[in-house]
């Protein structure tokens, strides 16, 4: 069973965290152009918490196969007053971003965990501001930005290719001064991985060989393409986004059981119900009083 992991800054419950998704941003795949206005995205990510996230991940620029790049000033206009206030009323912020400028902003403002999808891969800076303010950090794996990456889904062996690069990855911002026990890992569903291919699917098969590389690791299947494929109709049409998440919690489940210590999702509430079933499973109900929740709620 993989083990427990606790993070600097962040909740440790347990069991499998379920960190909570706000995109403000006009065009991220589910959920783009929903939270857009900072108002709506910070009552949202309050309801999120509410709903049983116990991170809530704010992102200012898309990363859905084909986006383009947002400039620096509009991604900071984008978080900044969302990141801040959500901080402020306690809640456990994760910035998602690939650029130091911004974490370090999001950071100062109260964010507790950098979530970057580029693995340090996009901005050299990254590993330095990340060792320097101690916080915790998801490395993901990454090929490249989103505008190409499909055409990097090239794979021998994707699980062994993504485990090697993980670990090289990881080997090298420890070697920029990064603590490992900051560090996430995250194999990246969905960025340079094809629907078509099975590559996700191979990946979560695999759980057991990323819990092997001795960090914690992050799942983020929610709404993706590939659950959508497995989903398609007899005509062969994929599954939309929008009727995925019963797939996603069943995602997260199987995840939680397998030891990952979160889940990225856009939907709170059936997903922390999940995570709660996965611990009380794992654990044969060992520490559960009759009657009572297997822990407290997480948010505020
Ligand atoms: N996927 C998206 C955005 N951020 N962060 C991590 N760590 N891992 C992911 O797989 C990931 C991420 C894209 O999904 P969205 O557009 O639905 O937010």
């Amino acid at each position: 069973m993989a083990p427990m992991h606790r993070l600097p800054g962040l909740p440790d419950r347990g069991r499998c965290l379920v960190m909570g998704v706000v995109n403000v941003t006009p065009d991220s795949f589910s959920d783009g152009g929903s939270w857009f206005d900072p108002k709506e995205a910070i009552e949202h990510g309050l309801r999120l918490a509410e709903d049983g996230a116990d991170i809530i991940d704010v992102g200012g620029e898309s990363t859905q196969p084909g986006a383009q790049r947002v400039s620096r000033d509009e991604e900071l206009r984008r978080i900044g007053p969302v990141v801040r206030e959500l901080a402020r009323q306690g809640v456990a912020v994760s910035i998602d971003t690939m650029r130091a400028e911004v974490a370090e902003y999001a950071v100062e403002a109260g964010a507790r965990l950098v979530n970057d999808v580029s693995g340090g891969l996009a901005d050299p800076s990254m590993a330095r501001l990340v060792a320097k303010t101690g916080v915790a950090y998801v490395l993901m794996h990454w090929r490249g930005h989103s505008h190409d990456m499909q055409s990097r889904a090239v794979y021998a062996d994707v699980v062994q290719e993504v485990h090697d690069e993980l670990r090289q990855r990881m080997e090298t911002i420890v070697d920029e001064g990064v603590d490992p026990g900051q560090i996430v890992l995250d194999p990246g569903l969905g960025f340079a991985k094809r629907p078509d291919r099975g590559h996700n699917w191979a990946l979560l098969a695999h759980i057991d060989r990323f819990n092997e590389l001795g960090r914690p690791l992050l799942i983020a299947g929610s709404r993706k393409r590939f659950l959508g494929r497995l989903l398609a109709d007899t005509d062969s049409t994929p599954r939309d986004y929008t009727d995925c998440d019963d797939a996603t919690v069943a995602l997260t489940a199987l995840c939680a059981d397998r030891g990952a210590w979160a889940v990225r999702v856009h939907d709170a509430r059936p997903n922390a119900d999940a995570v709660r079933v996965a611990a009380a499973w794992r654990s044969g109900g060992a520490g559960l009083d009759e009657g009572r929740a297997v822990d407290i709620r997480g948010g505020l």
